[in-house]
């Protein structure tokens, strides 16, 4: 409507680009998500949430700004949102899962850099983002060369601020992070003018952690037969858990997990029972990337879980709330981002084991691994991953794909002759 346009006209999007950009979720939405037969009636929510995203979000950012708040754009689930919510401010995950502005983004990154890294760029250069548009400070962090390199060159177009995140985890490399938490909470407390104090951080904390229960609480309920909500809503569920209202998205999704309950209670699924069920493993899907989750569950199968960033690596574990004082809340938060098990990591063994743990809680039938074309990290891994599974007598599939549509009908042969193995 109106309004929206002239907000979008404020944070100086080119129009038309973005009115294409909005015409091809939407049909992208109502192929992949609305088509969707025996959808719970909490996935209203996600509907709504994703027709506004351009929409009543921005609005409530820019509401926000005019408070006074700050908005922190992140791409890494490094960053740490208790600190960014500790200092008043608003932490969004930005788009990075579309196809957008990519010969811009190739004249600031090398051709042969993951679609992940040229969205992003993409999506600032051609002017189409209202999140990164929002954004007062965006914060890097030193994961994967792709990443660590392109933020030299966004931060030429936007303010940032980039985290070291270690490669390893011996006791030097976690006292390298610790001070690195710290480092960001001066930069926060410089941007908003506000101090991090005990009470706010313990607050903040807790915010997070009721979001993470409920996802966890989520992941869990898929473990049941016949499977109660797609991979696709499951997917979308943690890809909203990234820029929407934290204790909204939170009420919202143990709404979500109720009607599941009372779903699985009368043993009902969204696919028949005796589906085959797989789990996804490898790169984070950012939002709108659900390419490959639509051909699997259009190829016969039903998604069971994600071991991903958009997924169980962000919420597997929580923040300790007890500590008392701010040093030994920064010792928590530092305890809990370092066992994320990213691929960036060497040796990066846990996550061989998270991912056999996960197949084997939720009964997957099978392990199909994501990579994005040009992604060392997660290529490497996938060999050790297929290695792995081999060993627990799980069925593996490795996949590598960018977000390009060319190679869909190829992926979906692919795709069919696995799932008809299992
Ligand atoms: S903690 S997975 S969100 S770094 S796909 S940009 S790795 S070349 S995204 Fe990640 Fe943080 Fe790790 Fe998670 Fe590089 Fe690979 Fe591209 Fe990637």
């Amino acid at each position: 409507d109106a309004a929206h346009t002239a907000m979008w006209e404020r944070l100086d999007l080119d129009i038309e680009a973005h009115d294409a950009l909005l015409a091809v979720l939407g049909k992208f939405y109502g192929d992949i998500y609305l088509a969707q037969e025996g959808r719970l009636k909490g996935a209203e929510y996600l509907d709504f949430v994703l027709s506004e995203v351009h929409g009543l979000r921005i609005k409530e950012l820019q509401d926000a700004k005019a408070a006074g708040k700050k908005i922190v754009g992140t791409f890494c689930v490094f960053v740490p949102e208790e600190l960014t919510l500790a200092a008043g401010a608003v932490q969004v995950g930005l788009c990075a899962g579309a196809k957008a502005g990519t010969e811009l983004a190739e004249t600031l990154v090398p051709r042969n850099t993951c679609d992940l890294i040229k969205s992003f760029i993409g999506f600032k250069l051609a002017r189409i983002c209202p999140y990164t548009e929002s954004c007062d400070l965006i914060v890097g962090e030193t994961t994967c060369d792709g990443k660590k390199k392109a933020y030299e060159a966004f931060g030429e177009h936007v303010p940032m601020h980039v985290m070291e995140v270690p490669q390893c985890k011996a006791p030097c490399d976690r006292t390298l992070f610790r001070a690195e938490l710290v480092r960001y909470k001066e930069a926060l407390e410089q941007l908003t003018g506000q101090t991090i104090t005990a009470e706010a951080l313990a607050e903040a904390t807790k915010v997070v952690n009721a979001k993470r229960r409920a996802l966890q609480r989520l992941a869990a309920l898929r473990a049941a037969e016949p499977a109660p909500i797609s991979g696709r809503d499951a997917l979308l569920v943690n890809q909203i858990s990234f820029y929407d209202d934290p204790v909204r998205f939170t009420a919202k999704i143990n709404e979500l997990c109720d009607e599941i309950e009372a779903r699985i209670t009368k043993g009902q699924g969204v696919a028949p029972a005796k589906t085959p069920r797989l789990l996804l493993a490898g790169c984070p899907m950012a939002v709108p990337n659900w390419k490959l989750p639509y051909l699997i569950e259009s190829s016969g199968a039903v998604i069971v879980g994600e071991e991903s960033c958009i997924g169980a690596r962000n919420t597997r574990d929580c923040t300790d709330e007890t500590p008392g004082n701010l040093d030994a809340m920064l010792d928590a938060l530092c305890d809990r981002y370092m066992k994320i098990d990213c691929a960036c990591f060497t040796p990066n063994t846990e996550r061989l084991d998270n991912i056999a743990a996960m197949a084997r809680d939720l009964k997957a039938d099978g392990v199909i691994h994501y990579g994005l074309l040009f992604c060392q990290p997660y290529a490497h891994e996938a060999m050790k991953v297929g290695k792995a599974m081999d060993a627990a007598g799980i069925p593996y599939l490795s996949i590598e794909t960018d977000y390009g549509m060319e190679d869909a009908g190829q992926l979906k042969t692919r795709v069919e002759a696995f799932v008809e193995t299992l």
